[in-house]
């Protein structure tokens, strides 16, 4: 039976994640922070639990990541865990730095003293491009990263230090490098879920007015459930190397709103209003993801479209706002 252990397990990759893995068999392990509210700790989690294992960990406790490892003795490594928020990354930036680099580092060194012949997946972000598209509109492995915020230049770092690691101390460790991948058990505070949730309390006489930021940045959206499938690959492949995930489809915040309140049979102009506070001090304004390598080295292709994506999340919180 393979090990894997996954930092982030109880957010929303970590959790798909650990179903798949679960489900071809392996045993796996994980590590939560310690929270004073323990039951919202493993929501995310509360399906099949033999042969899953969580443990009390954070990626800033080196000491702590390298006796689990060396109890453990992993085959695969995934390192999800992050401040994943970008525009809070302006609110705690050092704190987002120390556990989205420094945490890599903490990991890297762990796995290197730990268990070495173990495979390393580092969960890196297209946020990592920030203003940078290349002339055909879309960003890709070989495009320049030019990162827009504190998270942006954390993960940066997470990716560079991967590849360090990998020719230094020929380490089998990878970067994926995730476009946006949303799903019903996206944390409610990213835009996707946000407006989703939104939108369906406002059918349900439950508010009024839904607050937003810009409406007018692009993303790439997929879903998690296709991209854990894309981390597994990424890190059984036979060389260790990069690879881009991402639908190559684009959408303006603006045009998935209006998506969703129109198929709650609303019109947005009447409910959303800007509030400053949802803005970023420096946006990033437009992704699109060009996963031809992935696609064509393990023909990968998501199953989920951008609208089959957003109904069922409109699907989820329509069953579960009464
Ligand atoms: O949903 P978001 O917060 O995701 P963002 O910033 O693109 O980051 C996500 O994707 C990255 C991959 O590129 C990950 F690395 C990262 O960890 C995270 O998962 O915001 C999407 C867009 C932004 O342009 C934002 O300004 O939506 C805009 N937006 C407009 N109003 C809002 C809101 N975003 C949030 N969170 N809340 C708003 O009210």
């Amino acid at each position: 039976m393979k090990k894997a252990f996954i930092t982030g397990i109880s957010g929303q990759d970590g959790s798909y994640l650990s179903e798949y893995l679960l489900g071809l068999g392996y045993e796996v392990h994980g590590i939560v922070r310690r929270n004073s509210i323990p039951e919202h700790q493993q929501s995310r989690l509360d399906f099949h639990r033999k042969n899953l294992h969580v443990n009390y960990g954070d990626l800033t406790d080196a000491s702590g990541l390298e006796r689990l490892l060396k109890k453990i003795q992993p085959d695969e490594i995934y390192n999800l865990g992050a401040q994943s928020h970008v525009r809070i990354s302006y609110d705690v930036p050092q704190y987002t730095a120390q556990t989205n680099a420094l945490g890599v580092l903490n990991i890297l060194e762990a796995y290197r003293n730990a268990c070495p012949e173990a495979k390393f997946y580092q969960a890196s972000s297209s946020e990592m491009f920030g203003s940078s598209v290349d002339p055909d509109g879309f960003q890709r492995e070989t495009t320049r990263m030019t990162p827009v915020s504190p998270y942006g230049c954390s993960k940066v770092f997470g990716y560079n230090i991967v590849h360090n690691y990998r020719n230094a101390f020929k380490l089998h460790a990878v970067n994926g490098i995730l476009f946006n991948h949303e799903s019903p058990r996206r944390g409610s505070n990213f835009v996707t879920n946000k407006v989703v949730k939104g939108a369906v309390q406002i059918k349900k006489g439950k508010s009024k007015v839904l607050e937003l930021g810009n409406m007018d940045s692009y993303r790439d959206w997929g879903h998690s459930k296709d991209y854990v499938r894309a981390m597994h690959l990424i890190l059984n492949h036979h060389t260790p190397d990069d690879f881009v995930v991402a639908t190559g489809q684009t959408h303006s915040v603006r045009e998935m709103t209006d998506y969703v309140f129109s198929k709650l049979g609303l019109d947005y102009k009447e409910f959303v209003v800007q509030n400053p506070i949802y803005l970023r001090p420096e946006e990033l304004p437009y992704l699109r993801g060009d996963s031809t390598k992935l696609r064509s080295t393990f023909n990968w292709v998501p199953e989920y479209t951008f609208e089959a994506l957003m109904d069922e999340m409109i699907e989820f919180w329509m069953d579960n706002i009464n």
